[in-house]
């Protein structure tokens, strides 16, 4: 990989996957672009370009103009916001990949699509959950992702696309706020105590869910569109997880730090039977032998890294 694009570089990976990409192959070869205006040091360091990707010709000319090797797109309406407009979920998600994969085959370029726990549904074996196993998610954010998943297979097997994904858990960052996930509670419960404020948790106190600090998630990402793709039995789209845990255990887990942290429960009916149809924790062992995905934060190390840096944001 030598020239990339990022579509979707304003949402929660784009952010922190812009400057890791730039640090690691240098600004001026890391194009981020998203429907809005992106601005802020992390973008303004290298090229920034305006992008709906549901527009083929805006990636196209993106593409041309900048010589771009690899796409990360990362366009995509999170699972619980999709459920109220089912219909901007598909189109913004399906949109950009199939032109993501359009533009790749006419370029020659990789492509990198996120995909996630939610590709899975209630009839997924739901500990454990294998690598290979049945797909019947009851959302419309999983439907966009087994089939961005068997688009990115299928563009790959016809067409020679070098398109490679991984199913993320919920991803808990610092820099950028997800908006309107399913798993946004384990970011959001750590700005609240970093503030000192009550927080009111959307999910019951024993719902478990697989979880990953964002440097792991990025690395991922790194890794496996680095690796050997003579290694790769699989391409889209890999498990991947570094922990699980359920809202009373990240809370007793921050109490440790912060001990007048006070949180209570107010369910949110749509986050709840989403989280309900989620594995409660999946078997990622093949990521692990054919590209050597190896996350290095737990629970515990995280919630170090992320009070200090909020507390320190927040510090009145
Ligand atoms: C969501 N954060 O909650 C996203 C993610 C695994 C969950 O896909 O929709």
């Amino acid at each position: 990989m030598k020239r990339l694009l990022i579509v979707g570089a304003g949402g929660q990976i784009g952010s922190e996957l812009t400057k890791l990409l730039r640090q690691k192959y240098g600004n001026e070869n890391v194009v981020c672009s998203d429907l809005r205006p992106l601005k802020g040091e992390i973008y303004e360091s290298g090229p920034i370009e305006r992008i709906d990707s549901t527009q083929i010709t805006q990636i196209i000319e993106a593409v041309k103009k900048y010589d771009i090797d690899a796409i990360f797109n990362l366009a995509a309406i999170l699972s619980a916001t999709a459920e109220l407009n089912p219909m901007l979920g598909w189109n913004v998600g399906i949109g950009s990949l199939v032109n993501c994969l359009e533009t790749a085959r006419l370029f020659n370029c990789a492509v990198f699509t996120p995909s996630s726990i939610g590709a899975f549904g209630p009839s997924t074996p739901l500990d454990g959950t294998p690598q290979d196993t049945i797909q019947r998610p009851g959302t419309i954010y999983g439907v966009t992702k087994v089939t961005g998943e068997l688009l990115s297979d299928y563009y790959f097997k016809r067409f020679g696309v070098d398109a490679r994904s991984v199913r993320f858990p919920g991803l808990i960052s610092n820099v950028t706020l997800p908006g309107g996930g399913t798993t946004d509670y384990a970011v959001e419960i750590y700005y609240a105590a970093a503030k000192g404020e009550k927080f009111i948790c959307p999910l019951n106190e024993n719902t478990q869910l697989d979880m990953m600090y964002m440097p792991d998630a990025l690395n991922a990402i790194v890794n496996l569109m680095e690796a050997d793709p003579k290694k790769l039995v699989h391409r889209n789209s890999f498990n991947v997880t570094a922990m699980h845990f359920t809202p009373k255990e990240i809370y007793a887990e921050i109490k440790k730090h912060c001990p007048d942290f006070v949180m209570e429960y107010k369910v949110d009916p749509i986050k709840q039977s989403i989280a309900d149809s989620w594995p409660n924790w999946m078997d990622d062992s093949c990521a692990r032998k054919e590209w050597g995905f190896k996350p290095e934060f737990d629970l515990a190390s995280m919630t170090v890294d992320m009070l200090t840096i909020l507390k320190k944001r927040f510090a009145k």
